[in-house]
């Protein structure tokens, strides 16, 4: 079990030479643990920040001037007692430091320590949480709107309306079986039709996962085909470098490959995979296998085919045996003489001559524009884990609603209450497990 009650500190700047390096400390003994370092031995008044020669505690000899912020708790960032060093920007200034800090007793904070302690003392929300990580690792614009509209408070007030409707409902029920002669019971029509509206409710929500991805992730365009049709030369080309391996020989991509379509205005992710056969090798099957995963997340599949050589043994039915995925006929090596009559809606592409580039890039770009639309999804679902939570609430309102005529009203209400604890795990309303947590925070970087 982690600690959440002792002192920790932790840079919360990049390492390296810069302009300035932060260092910060949070817990009942930071005020303490940092006054032998301060020349004049004084902290800055909380919620205040000043100037400070900051010294070795056994020498006494000066370290840097450096920005002291106090906070104290609960008014920090943490909700424990917190301070900032704004340091000059030397590597060798903050490794010596912070080996002087661990070393008066001091723990080195683990990644997104800081954070979860705010989550623990209520500071913010498990939404707020994911959306500052979101926010630091945004690949797009669009993902950065998404995060600062989720550090708003976009998804936990949408969340927080849903469990208020559920938790009428909930009430409702309880009241009924609690006050028979005060409450009248809601009529099973009634009942029906806000069941009905819950269940609406939440498969809005849990649809609103796709677009959340598509602005956190971007538009994926997964490009696949035969061993040796070219994806990987097409990449390249709307990469404009040379990412990934090109020869002769079929099944010379093995894993899938993914880059950031440039100077996209919509965040466009290219994904080159490996050649789609029968494959003989371990290697290479498991290379396809990788290849079909990329597929199931596809925002759009660029379908190639080789149009200077007749279609191998089963090419064909394999790329028609794909998941239904919205799809681009692509007709590669538009430069040699046509062998094979490639579907007519097909884009002719050469890389060598460079025809039909242009157009596949900038309807790409279109596409993905279409698909995103132009302002973020308010509310919308970013990850896994809350998607996982919306799918239990689903699945326990759907059975309600199913087995609504047979079921007692108080095992109705039980069950609601259910659907509700769920809900409240999108937020961390409900008392999550030290693994689910130590998974979402061990994701931040240190000193976050
Ligand atoms: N003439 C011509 N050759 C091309 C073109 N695109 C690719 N090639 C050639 O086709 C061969 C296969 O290209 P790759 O891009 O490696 O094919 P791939 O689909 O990635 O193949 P795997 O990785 O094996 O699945 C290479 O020799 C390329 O130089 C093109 O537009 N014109
Ligand atoms: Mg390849």
């Amino acid at each position: 079990m982690k600690c959440t009650n002792d002192t920790i500190v932790a840079p919360a700047t990049p390492a390296g030479r810069g302009a300035i390096h932060v260092i910060r400390l949070s817990g009942p003994e930071a005020t303490t643990a940092l006054r032998p370092f301060l020349a004049n031995g004084d902290l800055p008044l909380p919620g205040r920040h000043g100037l400070r020669t900051l010294v070795d505690p056994a020498t006494r000899l000066p370290l840097d001037q450096a920005l002291v912020l106090s906070f104290k708790a609960p008014h920090s960032l943490t909700g424990e007692d917190v301070v900032e060093l704004h340091l000059h920007g030397s590597p060798m200034l903050l490794q010596e430091l912070l080996a002087l800090l661990t070393g008066a007793g001091l723990r080195l904070a683990s990644p997104g320590e800081f954070t979860l302690r705010a989550f623990l003392n209520g500071k913010q929300d498990l939404t707020r949480a994911e959306a500052v990580h979101d926010l630091i690792e945004a690949r797009s614009p669009q993902a950065l709107r998404l995060a600062a509209q989720q550090l708003h408070g976009g998804l936990a007030e949408t969340i927080s309306t849903l469990r208020e409707a559920l938790l009428n409902t909930a009430t409702q029920l309880e009241a009924e079986l609690d006050f028979p002669d005060d409450v009248d019971q809601l009529p099973q029509e009634d009942l029906a039709r806000t069941l009905d509206l819950h269940v609406t409710e939440l498969a809005r929500q849990s649809a609103s996962f796709n677009s959340g991805q598509l602005w956190r992730e971007g538009f994926r365009v997964v490009l696949v085909g035969a061993p040796n049709a070219g994806k990987s030369a097409l990449f390249n080309a709307l990469l404009g470098t040379d990412r990934s391996i090109v020869t002769t020989e079929a099944g010379t991509t093995r894993d899938y490959l993914e880059e950031m379509l440039p100077d996209s205005p919509s965040p466009v992710v290219l994904v080159d995979t490996a050649g789609l056969r029968a494959a003989d090798s371990a290697a290479e099957q498991a290379g396809v296998l990788r290849s079909l995963k990329q597929v199931e997340g596809a925002s759009l599949l660029l379908v190639l085919e080789d149009s200077s050589c007749a279609p191998g043994p089963g090419e064909i039915s394999f790329l028609e045996t794909l998941p239904p995925r919205p799809r681009w006929h692509i007709a590669t090596k538009a430069d040699l003489p046509l062998q094979r009559a490639c579907p007519a809606e097909s884009l002719a592409v050469s890389t060598i001559t460079r025809a039909g580039l242009d157009l596949l890039r900038q309807g790409l770009i279109t596409r993905a524009a279409e698909a995103l639309g132009e302002s973020p999804p308010s509310g919308a679902l970013t990850n896994l884990r809350q998607l996982g939570a919306i799918h239990q609430a689903q699945l326990i309102m759907s059975r309600i609603q199913l087995e609504m005529a047979t079921l007692p009203r108080d095992i109705l209400a039980t069950q609601l209450r259910a659907a509700l604890a769920h809900l409240g795990e999108v937020s961390g309303q409900r008392a999550m497990s030290e693994e689910i947590l130590d998974r979402i925070f061990g994701q931040f970087c240190i000193g976050k």
